[in-house]
């Protein structure tokens, strides 16, 4: 038996308090980690079904030969061709040249010859490309053109992001509640959305547009963020008037708690970023969608302020959709300057070739913490 006599046991109380201090911080930083939004990012779509994994017992995805009803949607300007034509190069590489989905190219002055023949080069799929009509691209009638030339000069001198700039208001307005209505678009149910020079990382081996419609999803999205609140000053208290004179639109079950902290109250400036959506074109172009874009558009704030359409698709969103309803893709590495977002799950990562440590999910501003909490 060992003896320990007291003036031994005082240096033992101390190495064992010390052991435990060094398990504590060399382990702590693990914890941590298992804290940090990795975990319920990994764990929230469960892959052992996930749609880009293949499954073994069946044939690749595109050789399906059912489509859904549904077309890129990119509206761009002619000087954006060459950030352009390297997004399309992407996406057909990674996706397109195997599903061969149709582009709708749209521009409020024509397209040059050299841009339809540099962007129809890079696909073997249908392009078009359309000439948006003057009255979705100007100040409708009710606006007061010197009020609204005021507080845009005024917005620009404050240093607000396109503050200054006319042509952002027509782009945001009209993506919140025309390019949907465009007669190119019309004979389609799903789009997906294209901006120049976004990047796409990762091989999307399956159909994300049947995807939608198989499950019955309205609206898909991969990168939401904080509003710059200079922007979109009164767009929450419209919002709210909204609500009030239309609540027999608003079902029980919606995801108001993603876009406000105190059930309603106020914005909590979460966005979905527009630039990247695959949606369906059915809720755009549904009564509760279209009251709620008009509601907006009477009072004015897509030219007084500087209403994105990134607030307005998302508010609408998580006014009138459940989250059943609602899709991350989290499978669709992808980037728009200056956020990424990068698959962190190893099985997903295998397709890409993004850095997950680039991931925009794990920063501050990113929203997806609170998509997560929330059911
Ligand atoms: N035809 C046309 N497209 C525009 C105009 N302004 C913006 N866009 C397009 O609208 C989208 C958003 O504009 P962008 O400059 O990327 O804004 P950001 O993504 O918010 O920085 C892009 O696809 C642009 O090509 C415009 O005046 N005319
Ligand atoms: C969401 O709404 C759809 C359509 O109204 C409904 O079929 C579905 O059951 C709802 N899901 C949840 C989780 O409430
Ligand atoms: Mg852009």
């Amino acid at each position: 038996m060992v003896i320990i006599s007291s003036n031994q046991r005082k240096p033992l109380l101390l190495s064992t308090l010390f052991l435990v201090f060094c398990l504590i911080f060399f382990f702590w930083p693990l914890k941590m980690m298992n804290n940090n939004p990795l975990e319920p990012v990994a764990s929230y779509t469960p892959l052992i079904q996930h749609p880009n994994l293949p499954d073994p017992n069946k044939p690749p995805a595109w050789q399906n030969t059912t489509r859904a009803k549904a077309a890129f949607v990119i509206l761009t300007r002619n000087e954006e061709l060459d950030a352009l034509r390297r997004s399309i190069q992407q996406l057909e590489a990674r996706f397109n040249h195997k599903f061969n989905y149709p582009y709708v190219f749209l521009n409020d002055v024509e397209f040059t010859p050299e841009f339809k023949e540099l962007t129809s080069s890079l696909t073997n799929a249908e392009t078009k490309y359309g000439l948006i009509p003057k009255e979705h691209w100007s100040y409708p009638a009710w606006i007061d053109i010197e009020k609204a030339d005021r507080l845009r000069k005024k917005m620009g001198e404050d240093g607000v992001i396109y503050g200054g700039s006319l042509s952002y208001r027509h782009m945001c307005r009209f993506e919140s509640g025309f390019f949907y209505r465009h007669p190119l678009m019309e004979e389609y149910e799903y789009y997906w959305r294209v901006e120049p020079g976004v990047e796409f990382y990762c091989d999307i081996d399956y159909d994300p547009f049947l995807y939608m419609k198989e499950n019955n999803k309205k609206y898909g999205w991969t990168i939401s963020l904080i509003e710059f609140e200079e922007t979109i000053p009164t767009l929450w208290e419209t919002t709210k008037k909204f609500i009030k004179e239309h609540s027999d639109m608003i079902p029980k079950k919606n995801l108001i708690d993603f876009i406000s902290n105190d059930n309603g109250h106020s914005y909590n400036l979460c966005h979905f970023w527009s630039n990247f959506e695959i949606g369906d074109l059915k809720f755009l172009r549904s009564p509760e969608y279209s009251a709620f874009f008009d509601y907006l558009d009477k009072s004015g704030g897509f030219f007084y302020e500087r209403w994105g359409d990134a607030p307005v698709h998302t508010i609408a969103v998580n006014l009138f959709l459940n989250k059943s309803q609602v899709h991350f893709f989290n499978d669709i590495g992808y980037k728009h300057e200056p956020f990424m977002h990068c698959p962190v799950v190893r099985e997903l990562q295998k397709k890409c070739h993004c850095n997950a440590e680039d991931n925009f999910d794990l920063t501050p501003n990113s929203c997806l913490r609170r998509w997560i909490e929330i059911s």
